[in-house]
């Protein structure tokens, strides 16, 4: 099954809607297969957006991703990524389509809540960097036999 790295940022925390965040994704019937509350260092911060170093949001997005716990999470589905971009919205919350994470909770591109991996290729190295194999939690969902064909 396909996986991908969401996380909840800071400005989600502090708002307590990580189980609104988390709620979206059960009830689309994605699977939760790991999930940490952490601090990120500088150097994974650097490592996760390291294709955005020399823009010049970085390093205010270095410094806001550091600034308090994130809600860390891996979940499962068939085209999990495109399924979970397309809930969280637009990058810009002015974008972001009402229904849409962004587009329902924020106003701001560097407060958008949220990150989702925005490939399956940066999901495997996201994944990667935020938690060890064994963290991963491999189970059977029960009810999978009624959402998918
Ligand atoms: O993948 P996604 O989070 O939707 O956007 P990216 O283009 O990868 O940018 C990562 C992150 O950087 C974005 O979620 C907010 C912040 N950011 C910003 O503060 N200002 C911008 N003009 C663009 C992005
Ligand atoms: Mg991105």
């Amino acid at each position: 099954m396909d996986k991908t790295f969401l996380m909840v940022k800071p400005d989600g925390v502090q708002r307590q809607i990580i189980g609104d965040v988390v709620n979206r994704f059960e009830r689309k019937g994605l699977q939760l297969v790991a999930a940490k509350l952490m601090m990120v260092s500088v150097e994974l911060a650097e490592k996760h957006y390291g294709e955005h170093k020399g823009k010049p949001f970085y390093e205010d997005l270095l410094k806001f991703i550091t600034s308090g716990p994130v809600f860390a999470m891996v979940w499962q589905g068939e085209n999990v990524v495109e399924i979970t971009r397309k809930l969280i919205g637009k990058t810009n919350p002015m974008d972001a389509e009402p229904g849409t994470i962004r587009g329902d909770y924020c106003l701001y591109v560097s407060k958008n809540i949220i990150h989702g991996s925005d490939s399956p290729e940066s999901a495997k190295r996201e994944i990667a960097l935020f938690f060890q194999e064994n963290e991963i939690v491999e189970y059977e969902k029960l009810i999978d036999n009624w959402i998918y064909k």
